[in-house]
């Protein structure tokens, strides 16, 4: 965990730099970054073993600052580059477009420090006037800054949840705490994560609460009590911890894994049947029904047990109450993955590589899909993909443990045409469909566009169907509900991407899918092999929309699979 750590403040050192023009040691510090964050041992560890420039790209000059980080925990010298620009750099990356060296422009030129600047200088209209942006560009700025508003504070689940699950680690290898849970939207599996809730039952609270503040993952302890303690951790997310007693333990759970509105929902319940509910337990007349575990809680309030993916009062509390919550598709139902990338086109990883992992996890099979025609991805044209259907074949022969389909993501033109021949098509197992640029069509030519794409024959599945990527871009502007009736009528299969930032289709459009009886795939879009995990995040994105085993067409064993792809 400190490599994130360390990696964030070399990167945060290189945007300070590019902003200061420094060329040269800006991209010696992205590439210190990128080494350690690719890192698979632990840079502590390194360090200690004096071995830091033995590792590509760290020189004299940046081993020292990746000892000071890791001594003290801070660096003078971002210190410094701080006050020399005294701005809010976060939010102004957050802005999709806005990189170091214009938000030195803008700093310079128009004195702008934050969001709020930026959209007065916008609105303004001094912004089109700088050297290298106009009109568009400011226009653009205003469309991408209420969106980076909306998300700032909040990060994406799949960055936190490794940061979440190392804190929880480490506080359950004390001896003194007997049980530690990650609670909040965290456990909820919210696609972006506002803070860090730490729940824990000791007899030492004092010893977890050192312990918490004390953590190398610690910036800043905000309050430090004997209960309850808030640090912010060295990537501005705030966690919190909170110390109950064993016998309440469940009910703590309960109110502290939410939502907010499912809380409000529970404690009408309790009113309702003469009860009382809190963190604390479930009460009758000053008597303790539950409290223990999140089980006997639901139970005494007359409820099914609700999976905490589904806890956002969208209907799932009168389920539970009449007993028809779904059952939710499990993370270990997945047979094989139906979207990756590899060297054929801007993927990492080998198709060999690819599929030893994939073994590793289990998998039935597996798709290569690698991108066709497009040039910032390395595509593949016909012939190309001939070549690899070749080298599939070939590496299928050499390995048992996994069968590898030959598949392609394609693109779908700004018309709704593929950008591969229909008998090369006609040769593939899987055939993923995707739009990739042309992304601000009017919404009926995009629906057309897509429309198009679906109806052909060759084409199993729409690629991230919406497009979205959290924090940097919203959605194309499309009707889902005539997506998602149209998929039904030509049994198009539509995406639940598992990349963390597009989570695409989200939890409410996978609901409103399934209403439409569409079917479904979770896939991880690897570009590399360490990005299959991502698959869980996809999971956690079908659950919330209450999809169940029977909606997710790669919980299929191979051959089922084989027949309905046919
Ligand atoms: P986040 O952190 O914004 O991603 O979302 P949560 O859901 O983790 O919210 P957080 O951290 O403020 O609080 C954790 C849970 O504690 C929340 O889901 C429900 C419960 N909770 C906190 N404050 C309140 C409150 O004022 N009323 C009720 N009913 N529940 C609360
Ligand atoms: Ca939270
Ligand atoms: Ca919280
Ligand atoms: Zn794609």
């Amino acid at each position: 965990m400190q490599n994130k750590k360390v990696a964030s403040i070399l990167n945060r050192v290189a945007d300070y730099l590019e902003m200061d023009g420094v060329d040269f040691r800006t991209k010696a510090y992205r590439r210190a970054a990128h080494t350690i964050e690719t890192l698979s041992v632990d840079i502590a560890e390194v360090a200690e073993q004096d071995r830091l420039e033995e590792l590509p790209g760290i020189g004299k000059h940046i081993h020292d600052k990746i000892q000071e980080v890791l001594d003290t925990g801070k660096l003078q010298y971002l210190e410094d580059l701080k006050v020399k620009f005294p701005l809010d750099l976060d939010s102004l990356m957050s802005v999709e477009g806005l990189g170091p060296k214009k938000i030195k422009l803008l700093y310079h030129e128009l004195g702008i420090k934050n969001l709020d600047d930026l959209e007065r200088e916008a609105k303004r209209h001094h912004i089109r006037r700088l050297k290298g942006m106009g009109v568009k560009t400011e226009a653009k700025i205003l469309q991408n800054l209420e969106f980076a508003r909306k998300s700032t504070g909040r990060q994406l689940l799949g960055d936190v949840i490794p940061l979440a699950n190392e804190i929880k680690k480490r506080i359950g290898s004390l001896e003194v705490v007997e049980q530690v849970e990650i609670a909040g939207s965290i456990r909820r599996r919210k696609e972006t994560v506002g803070d860090i809730d730490v729940l824990t039952v000791t007899n030492h609270p004092d010893d977890v609460m050192d312990f918490f503040t004390r953590m190398d993952l610690v910036d800043e302890v905000i309050v430090k009590g004997h209960s309850k303690s808030t640090v912010r951790l060295f990537n501005g997310m705030d966690a919190d911890i909170r110390v109950f007693r064993g016998e309440d333990f469940g009910s703590a759970l309960v109110y502290f894994t939410g939502s907010r509105e499912l809380n409000i929902q529970l404690r009408k319940i309790a009113i309702s049947q003469k009860m009382k509910l809190n963190e604390y337990g479930v009460f009758r007349d000053d008597v303790r029904l539950a409290g223990k575990t999140e089980a006997d809680v639901f139970q005494a309030l007359g409820l099914e047990f609700i999976p905490p993916e589904l806890r956002e009062n969208t209907g799932e509390i009168e389920a539970a109450q009449e007993g028809r919550l779904p059952q939710l598709v499990e993370y270990g139902d997945i047979k094989g993955d139906l979207h990756l990338h590899t060297t054929w086109s801007d993927g990492a990883s080998t198709i060999k590589e690819m599929a030893l992992e994939a073994i590793n996890k289990g998998y039935q099979y597996l798709a290569i899909t690698d991108h066709t025609t497009l040039p910032v991805a390395r595509g593949m044209d016909d012939k190309r993909l001939k070549e690899q259907m070749n080298q599939i074949d070939k590496i299928n022969s050499e390995i048992d443990e996994i069968i590898l389909l030959k598949g392609a993501e394609v693109n779908i033109n700004s018309q709704g045409e593929l950008d591969i021949s229909r008998d090369i098509l006609d040769d593939l197992d899987v055939v993923i469909a995707s739009v990739h640029y042309d992304l601000r069509q009017e919404p009926e030519k995009m629906y057309m566009r897509i429309r198009n794409a679906l109806e052909n024959e060759y084409v199993d599945i729409l690629g991230h169907p919406t497009g979205r990527k959290l924090k940097e871009r919203a959605a194309y502007k499309l009707d889902m509900v005539k997506l998602f009736e149209e998929a039904a009528l030509t049994g198009t299969v539509l995406e639940v991407n598992s990349q963390p930032k597009r989570l695409d289709l989200k939890d409410v459009h996978v609901k409103m899918a399934l209403e439409h009886g569409c079917k479904l795939a979770v896939n991880s879009d690897s570009h590399n092999s360490q990005d299959l995990d991502y698959m869980e995040l996809g999971v956690a994105t079908v659950r919330r929309g209450w999809a169940q085993k029977e909606d997710i067409i790669n919980t299929l064993p191979l051959k089922k699979l084989l027949k309905f792809l046919n």
